[in-house]
């Protein structure tokens, strides 16, 4: 069968172009092809032409990895790289992946397989290749140093083992890790059951997405690899809102969406308008007797998660991290909080010597969104987002989730936004407004006090401090 063509067949959603690397006709015989992903769109689930059939998933900004049979072995061919990630339109990435983009392409196959995946290092330091989650060879754990040498540059290893376990799984290098992960290199890997099996649905819908974070300063490129646990860009699959693709399914159709975390720091995940079980984590089908409904479910770092619920309430739900900072793009954030602080006087002042001076965020952050300041040339804006009543005031691990009672079966395309029904949606009281009630006892009545100071205390506000450029405090 040809990988290639199958690939090309089932390629973009939206027309994303493909470029395949050039490979010579020698090293094509004996390695599978590297297809390369130019495209950060979300690609249509690539459908099984050769091997054991299986229903697809949908990688969200993301895509499948083709695969050739050779004498029963399914073999892919990854290719570690630098690559640049549009991680929103108008801000790319200088980041390390696989096969073009990072995070690589998800790799699917079916209980049983036997998968051979030949890795070719072209990053400047050495890699390898740890198959998290799997039941595997100890020598195929990809462990540098442990249980193999690392791939040097321009070096190729080869991987061979059988998928045992159906479940959904990451790969990620296991050779200086911090720098590499830092810089994006991660991928999924699905593992699709042989049979029906009592633990695993059928769905008719199946996204998968890395969570993952980033720390790269507004206008520039390339990510901190430094950075332990302060990063300012929230992502999945290295996407940030609004360039995150919306999950758009069929009203009634069973959904599944199976979400891996790679990031140094756990993210609650959070859909609104319907309660979802977790079906599966790392370890394979949570036994159904084990399982609860929620409509949060904490991804714990290194954890994988799969959130199935039936998508029966039409319109267009937000689907989110719930830390509120993960919902924002890159800020400087050693800020100081100003609600309620009156600075007039202050702004007048500082306006005599610097014209343009403007004070943020008296009124709460929500200006931030609408207020289209310059912001330098390569990052997204902070809270940001247009939805149909205006800014959504979101960035970072945030999307939407559209049912639609006429999304064709199967067709993963935008359809817009929700058409709501008359008379469905929150609107302003425009009658008369009573005064409020309010209590004029001075408190203490339920629960007096024992310790009352003297003489009433007055808390007094201080400016805060001018700020040098590092953010940091001027003494
Ligand atoms: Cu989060």
């Amino acid at each position: 069968m040809n990988a290639r063509r199958e690939f090309f067949k089932a390629a973009g959603l939206a027309g994303g172009a493909v470029a395949a690397a050039a490979v010579s006709r020698v090293a094509l015989a004996a390695l599978p092809e590297a297809v390369s992903q130019s495209s950060a769109q979300t690609m249509a689930p690539l459908l099984p032409e050769s091997g054991r059939p299986y229903n697809p998933v949908v990688t969200l900004n993301g895509w499948t990895l083709p695969w050739r049979m050779r004498q029963g072995v399914k073999e892919f061919h990854l290719v570690a790289e630098p690559v640049v990630r549009e991680m929103a339109p108008g801000f790319k990435a200088h980041l390390w992946g696989y096969n073009g983009q990072s995070p690589g392409p998800t790799i699917e196959v079916v209980e049983g397989d036997r998968v051979r995946i030949f890795v070719t290092n072209r990053l400047p330091e050495h890699t390898s290749v740890h198959w998290h989650g799997q039941r595997l060879p100890n020598g195929m754990d990809g462990v540098s140093g442990l249980t193999q040498p690392s791939i040097q540059p321009g070096k190729t290893f080869v991987y061979e083992f059988v998928a045992r376990r159906a479940g959904t799984f990451m790969y990620h290098p296991h050779a200086d890790e911090m720098t590499q992960m830092a810089m994006g290199m991660m991928g999924m890997w699905i593992t699709h059951p042989k049979a029906p099996h009592p633990w695993i649905a059928e769905v008719q819908r199946d996204f998968c997405f890395l969570l993952n974070a980033y720390d790269i300063d507004p206008g520039s490129y390339t990510p901190k690899t430094m950075t332990m646990l302060d990063f300012n860009l929230w992502s999945w699959n290295s996407r940030v809102f609004p360039g995150i693709d919306s999950l758009n399914v069929r009203q009634h159709d069973k959904v599944r969406i199976r979400v891996g975390n790679l990031t140094m720091t756990n993210h609650p995940i959070h859909l609104h308008g319907h309660e979802f079980q977790v079906t599966g984590t790392d370890g394979g089908a949570t036994p159904p007797g084990a399982r609860w409904s929620e409509v949060t479910t904490d991804v714990a770092v290194g954890q994988m998660r799969q959130l199935e619920f039936v998508a029966d309430e039409p319109g267009d739900w937000a689907f989110h991290c719930h830390k509120s900072h993960h919902t924002m793009n890159a800020m400087g954030h050693n800020v100081p909080t100003l609600i309620g602080v009156d600075h007039r006087g202050l702004a007048k002042q500082i306006g005599q010597l610097i014209p343009d001076y403007m004070v943020m965020g008296e009124r709460g952050m929500a200006d931030m969104g609408e207020m289209d300041m310059p912001i330098p040339d390569n990052t997204a804006p902070m809270m940001t987002g247009q939805g149909p009543f205006g800014g959504v005031e979101m960035g970072g691990m945030f999307s939407v989730l559209k049912v639609r009672k006429d999304q064709p079966h199967g067709n993963y395309q935008d359809p817009g936004w929700y058409q709501h029904p008359t008379g469905t949606v929150a609107y302003e009281w425009t009658g008369a407004l009573a005064a409020p009630a309010r209590s004029q006892s001075g408190g203490a009545a339920a629960m007096p006090s024992g310790n009352m100071p003297a003489a009433e205390v007055e808390v007094q506000v201080r400016k805060p401090p001018a700020r040098s450029p590092s953010g940091h405090a001027e003494h």
